[in-house]
């Protein structure tokens, strides 16, 4: 079976990280290996939470899967609480991805224009580092802005301009996230040189775990052999269909999508 080496943190409530992609890479037919960050209680969206860092334990995880011989068919990374586990991961990536690693990096960083709780200018930094390296990258706007070094994205020519930027550091591909316009909902994909937008209607506002999904379907879709188009326009579906089917009052949650898990077989 194909490997996916999943960087992310486990979060107890607000469906988000290892909690979505664990079930989705598995349903999507691939093994999905967790390394944890961090474990939180809950997301950081609440008012309130703890958060553990595995900053000093992840690294030894690391050392113990190098010394089973593991090889991955994927790497996806996503959220982080501390500078440190950023170097660790980045160690990662050079000892386990080959060639035909396809390397994933959502730069969980910010939303709406805010950076998220805890996160510094020095992580960003270097979690542009990691994106430069990446074969996909997933940012939301705030987080396009911010790797790109320019002001707030809001329209597609923004995004295409940021998203040009980051081409010519190296990116590989980018699917830049969340385009909201007449109560439509864009990705906007670039690759091999074009750009195409995926759209669907945009129901709801923010609900936590949206990108983590997007992210983790389009790491699942790769690994089985679907174009980054393919698998952006699977991701947007599935997340279009659960958000309308959620129903919950406190949006930092997240949505139904283990309703729709059968879809992603
Ligand atoms: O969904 C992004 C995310 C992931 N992990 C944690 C978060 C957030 C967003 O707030 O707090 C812990």
């Amino acid at each position: 079976m194909k490997k996916c080496a999943i960087i992310n943190d486990l979060s107890g409530f607000g469906k988000c990280s290892l909690t979505v992609a664990l079930p989705i890479i598995s349903v999507m037919g691939a093994e999905a290996h967790p390394l944890p960050t961090a474990v939180l209680s809950n997301q950081t969206g609440y008012d309130s939470y703890k958060a553990y860092s595995l900053s000093d334990e992840m690294s030894l995880f690391a050392d113990e899967w190098k010394k089973l011989g593991c090889s991955f068919d994927a790497i996806l990374v996503g959220y982080f609480n501390d500078i440190r586990q950023l170097y660790t991961a980045q160690h990662f990536i050079k000892e386990f991805k080959r060639d035909n690693t396809i390397l994933i990096v959502d730069p969980v960083m910010a939303d709406n224009g805010s950076l998220y709780d805890g996160f510094t200018k020095e992580m960003c930094d270097k979690m542009k580092s990691l994106c430069l390296n990446a074969d996909v990258i997933t940012p939301n706007l705030s987080e396009l802005a911010i790797l790109a070094e320019e002001k707030p994205c809001n329209t597609v020519d923004d995004v295409i301009s940021c998203g040009n930027k980051l081409l010519s550091l190296g990116v590989k591909s980018i699917v830049a996230t969340g385009l909201k316009k007449d109560g439509i909902i864009s990705n906007i994909v670039f690759e091999n040189g074009e750009v195409n937008i995926v759209s669907a209607n945009e129901v709801g506002g923010y609900y936590s775990g949206t990108g983590d999904i997007l992210a983790s379907v389009i790491t699942g879709g790769m690994v089985r052999g679907m174009t980054l188009l393919e698998s952006v326009r699977l991701a947007t579906e599935f997340i279009e269909k659960a958000v309308t089917a959620t129903e919950v009052e406190n949006h930092n949650e997240g949505i139904y999508f283990e309703r729709y898990l059968g879809d992603l077989i």
